[in-house]
């Protein structure tokens, strides 16, 4: 938690509402000294200003049945919402990770929607909104992530009209066509509408949400507010970001240098060094980028003396019975391609299944030559931006899905439908092969565009246009006219 702290680095909207923050998880993680900070950039953007405003951050600490008492980290108040053993079975790994999960990464599976699972969800969401209700100051501004709490806002506004309430979706939010599946796609929509404002990662979630809103309520909308009886919910496109000064920091360590020379030593000094760095989830093509490769080396594309793969797979969810299947069947066809194209000491795949340190993460992004990104749906994917960031040297090609968020901003990445085998296996070929001069043209725009969208910047907007959505004049702020400053769905 190396983040400047001055006031200057705090949203305007910080300094003059207190804010409480609402996620599935709280921010830190117990340790053998107690709690410290949890990694990963939401957080780093979002404690500093929580710490400016004396702000409070309510969530689940991620051990079942643990319920400590509210505490106070670094100036942060941590209100923890306790989750039992079967709530977490039920509410977080049935119906959040293996109903909605699936569902809004059009990654369907027969239907596992189950009524326990539902009643399980809607028990979580009411207890966190009762916390909210019990803990936020007058007028303070709300702001829920995530696909885990949609009901929350609905039930919170219900209790607390006083409260400006935001909700972040960090997912895709699917079409009508496949949303309609859910037997609870009602209560979700409505939930959602408890909102002030609610901001999606890609246009084209916000334009699902509102046909959604539409099609089972026959609410009156435009492009980008709806009008429910009482109030307007604003809808937003917020593409999120990640911590671009912390990466290059990071980068241009001495440390890292050092460590991306020895990694290189390690792979045998190959000429192209292929990376993957995901979470082991079946949403992150894991298994296609695998067989786009197989089918290269069969080919004679790419040479197993010359282009080496190392993919690292985060553990994630692994009490889930889909992510025990797509680990099994990763680390099969990791086996038969080491099997096949491996020598003596010289693995063709280095598979890690494993958390790596952030210092470590980046070296390994400063090593890697072509870094594969191939989702077959991704919210945004901060792994493409993470790789652009750590390329201070201007060189490196990043292969990315169309389906990730991040293909509408990184255009100077070589885009991709991962769907497609032979496009897939063209657009690696077409990587490994590209000419210094594009390479270090294509880098020097991706490296040009995330400069402009830091994650401080992200929740700086986000909490601007949700105060902006609350007009003093009008309590019941019903049916007004659209708020000129709330992004137009086409995410300018
Ligand atoms: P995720 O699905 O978790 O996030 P992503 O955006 O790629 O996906 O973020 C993963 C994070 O984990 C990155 O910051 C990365 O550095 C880190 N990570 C990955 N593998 C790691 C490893 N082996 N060791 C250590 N760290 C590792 C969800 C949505 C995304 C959306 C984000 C933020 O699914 O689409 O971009 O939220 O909104």
């Amino acid at each position: 938690m190396n983040q400047p702290d001055t006031p200057d680095a705090v949203p305007a909207v910080a300094r003059s509402r207190p804010i409480v923050v609402a996620a599935n998880r709280l921010p830190v993680m117990r340790t053998d000294d107690g709690w410290s900070p949890s990694p990963g950039g939401l957080v780093r953007a979002l404690l500093p200003m929580l710490r400016a405003t004396g702000g409070t951050w309510v969530g689940w600490s991620g051990n079942p049945d643990d319920a400590p008492e509210p505490f106070e980290l670094d100036g942060v108040d941590l209100h923890p919402v306790p989750i039992s053993a079967s709530e977490v079975e039920l509410y977080y790994e049935g119906f959040s990770n293996d109903g909605l999960w699936p569902l809004y990464h059009d990654a369907l599976r027969e239907s596992t929607y189950d009524s326990d699972q539902w009643e399980a969800y809607v028990a979580v969401n009411e207890r966190f909104a009762q916390a909210l209700a019990d803990i936020a100051p007058t007028d303070a501004i709300v702001w829920i992530h995530d696909y885990q709490l949609q009901l929350v806002p609905k039930m919170l506004r219900e209790q607390r009209c006083d409260l400006t309430i935001g909700f972040f979706l960090h997912i895709p939010f699917p079409p009508y066509e496949l949303f309609a599946r859910l037997p609870w796609r009602t209560e979700i929509v409505e939930g959602l509408l408890g909102c002030d404002l609610v901001g999606f990662q890609r246009p084209m979630g916000a334009t699902n949400f509102i046909a959604s809103a539409q099609q089972l309520l026959e609410v009156d909308a435009d492009d980008h507010v709806v009008h429910n009886a009482d109030h307007d919910t604003h809808v937003g496109v917020f593409p999120i970001s990640i911590d671009v000064g912390d990466v290059e920091a990071t980068a241009a360590g001495r440390a890292t240098r050092q460590r991306m020379s020895q990694i290189r030593a390690r792979l045998g000094d190959p000429e192209v060094i292929l990376l993957g760095v995901d979470r082991l989830d079946y949403t992150k093509g894991i298994g296609l980028r695998l067989r786009a490769f197989a089918a290269l080396l069969e080919s004679g594309e790419l040479d197993p003396e010359r282009h080496v793969l190392v993919q690292v797979a985060t553990p994630t969810r692994e009490a889930v019975e889909h992510y025990q299947d797509e680990r099994h069947e990763i680390e099969r066809l990791v086996g038969a391609i080491n099997g096949r194209y491996s020598r003596i000491g010289l693995p063709v795949i280095h598979y890690l299944y494993q958390t790596l340190p952030f210092d470590e993460l980046i070296a390994l992004y400063r090593a890697g030559d072509v870094m594969l990104v191939t989702p077959f749906r991704d919210g945004m994917n901060l792994v493409a931006k993470e790789y652009a960031a750590a390329h201070i040297d201007g060189d490196g090609v990043l292969v990315l899905s169309e389906f990730a968020g991040a293909a509408d901003e990184l255009t100077d990445a070589v885009l991709v439908n991962p769907h497609d085998d032979r496009a897939l296996q063209e657009a690696i070929v077409t990587a490994v092969e590209m000419h210094r001069h594009e390479r270090r043209g294509r880098m020097a725009g991706l490296r040009d565009q995330i400069r402009k969208s830091d994650v401080k910047g992200w929740a700086d907007r986000f909490l601007a246009e949700l105060e902006a959505t609350d007009d003093p004049d009008d309590p019941g702020d019903t049916g007004g006219a659209a708020d000129p400053t709330v992004t137009a769905l086409d995410g300018s």
